[in-house]
């Protein structure tokens, strides 16, 4: 590994993109989190053999046009969304990143368990990587699931840099015929912006902006000038399709690879089978719909028994965008697709039953955290962890092999999506690594067993709510 040691404080808060937290919480001295602390326990090792699969990311301008006009984004291996990563379950990987950009950059593998200096989060795990660098991610892909992977540095998501993840079990649980991989994204014409500014200047509306419906006329979230939702990478009038045989089961991986989008999705004339919840196995259950934040995925067995052409649709649930659009089209149909009516029922996160829980996640916790989220006070855009902005926020440290338990009660209106790098967390009976914690007081409970050392970034996957400030890093200690 490079010496880190070297790095300054403006480094570090400029890896991260964080600069004007400094300006924004008015503190000079913090704790930031540094990767080389001595009382950090020791990462599990890097992967050792030779790799099965070998793939290089390059990081570039590029330009894409779901639009009329099309927008400078940047991308990796010029593709948008990026190409898939597909893989068996329990093989090497090895991605060399290389960074064509025109500042630092690093890869996250959203949701996989890999070893901490494999977890691409600047200035954490990893020196950024610079302009004109490379880098090498070497881990196992283990265990399988539906994931992706993205740019951890600054708000690079939201331009573009982002692409799945595929591990394909050896043995499914569910049976299917084709497999397909359904992204929603929301989409700028423009590089991203952070959010900041003061509430009291015009136009913007600031925290005190108000709602949209259903907001009871309470403060509401800023929101990017989004200039449509995607699903694949297309805008609803020119949508993705994809082809079906009736009597086929097809399983649809969906991915909510967003940066400020929460989506409720559904498919006219069929049901989902919920199989896997954030890549893990659930016992399958019927729904007519379901919700999932930024970070979030679910994979759904449906049966192709209605012929036709069928309309997959996702709204957004805080944002006012035509919603993303896509085409589930039989064989020798060529009408136009019918359109969802209803949301009908919708999965909700205590339907979820996972094939298979850690037995050392059951009875009383080791630790427990009892964290608010919540926003700055005082005309400011910023976003807090029990009144803490990042990188001015203290570690929570945690012991290797506890089971700990951490409660969040959101103390704003708007949802967050609470993601944990590095491990899979319990949150009812289901295993995830992301959850939605509801607005309005609403409150989630999760559990994990602290298995994989390291420092580990938790945080809301809102973009604009982690890059102002909305994360902690959950270290391993030794005492
Ligand atoms: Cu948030």
């Amino acid at each position: 590994m490079t010496d880190d040691s070297r790095l300054s404080r403006r480094a570090l808060l400029r890896g991260f993109g964080v600069a004007g937290i400094g300006a924004l919480t008015g503190c000079t001295t913090s704790s930031i989190p540094s990767f080389d602390d001595e009382k950090t326990v020791s990462a599990r090792t890097t992967v050792s053999g030779d790799s099965d699969v070998q793939a290089t990311l390059t990081a570039s301008p590029a330009t894409v046009s779901p639009s009329s006009s099309s927008a400078s984004n940047w991308l990796y291996n010029e593709s948008f969304p990026g190409n898939e990563l597909r893989v068996t379950e329990d093989e090497i990987i090895r991605v060399e990143l290389q960074n064509r950009l025109p500042t630092e950059t690093t890869v996250h593998w959203h949701g996989l368990p890999v070893p901490n200096q494999m977890d691409g989060v600047p200035n954490v795990t990893q020196r950024p990587i610079q302009p004109d660098e490379t880098f090498t991610y070497k881990f196992r892909a283990k265990p399988a699931g539906t994931y992706f992977f993205h740019s951890h540095v600054e708000l690079q998501l939201d331009r573009g840099l982002s692409a799945p993840l595929v591990i394909e079990e050896k043995s499914p649980h569910v049976e299917y015929d084709r497999d397909y991989t359904v992204v929603f994204d929301d989409y700028l014409t423009h590089a991203p912006e952070p959010l900041g500014g003061s509430s009291s200047g015009s136009g913007g509306g600031g925290m005190g902006g108000m709602g949209g419906s259903g907001m009871g006329g309470m403060m509401d979230d800023r929101r990017p000038p989004y200039a449509g939702l995607l699903v694949n990478g297309r805008l609803p009038a020119d949508p993705t399709t994809f082809d079906v045989k009736e009597g086929e089961r097809v399983r649809l991986r969906f991915i909510n690879s967003s940066s400020a989008t929460a989506f409720r999705v559904g498919i006219a004339g069929h049901k989902l089978q919920i199989s896997h919840a954030d890549g893990q196995p659930v016992d399958t259950v019927p729904v007519d719909s379901f919700v999932f934040g930024a970070g979030e995925r679910y994979d759904a067995i449906i049966e192709a028994t209605n012929p036709g052409a069928w309309e997959i649709r996702g709204e957004a649930v805080d944002g006012d965008e035509q919603p993303a659009r896509a085409v589930l089209r039989y064989e020798n149909s060529s009408e136009s697709p019918a359109g969802l009516s209803s949301w009908g029922r919708t999965l909700q996160y205590s339907d979820l039953r996972a094939m298979q829980l850690p037995k050392q996640l059951r009875g009383s916790p080791d630790r427990t955290f009892d964290l608010t989220l919540s926003p700055e006070m005082g005309g400011s855009y910023g976003w807090l962890i029990d009144g803490q902005a990042y990188p001015d926020a203290d570690p929570l440290h945690i012991r290797e092999g506890e089971h700990v338990r951490v409660r969040m009660t959101n103390r704003s209106p708007v949802l967050h999506p609470m993601h944990l790098h590095g491990h899979f967390f319990r949150v009812g009976d289901a295993m995830k690594d992301t959850v939605i914690v509801p607005g309005h007081m609403g409150s989630v409970t999760f559990d994990f067993l602290a298995d994989n050392p390291g420092n580990w970034l938790f945080h809301c996957h809102n973009l604009y709510h982690l890059e102002s400030g909305m994360a902690r890093i959950i270290k391993y200690v030794r005492e």
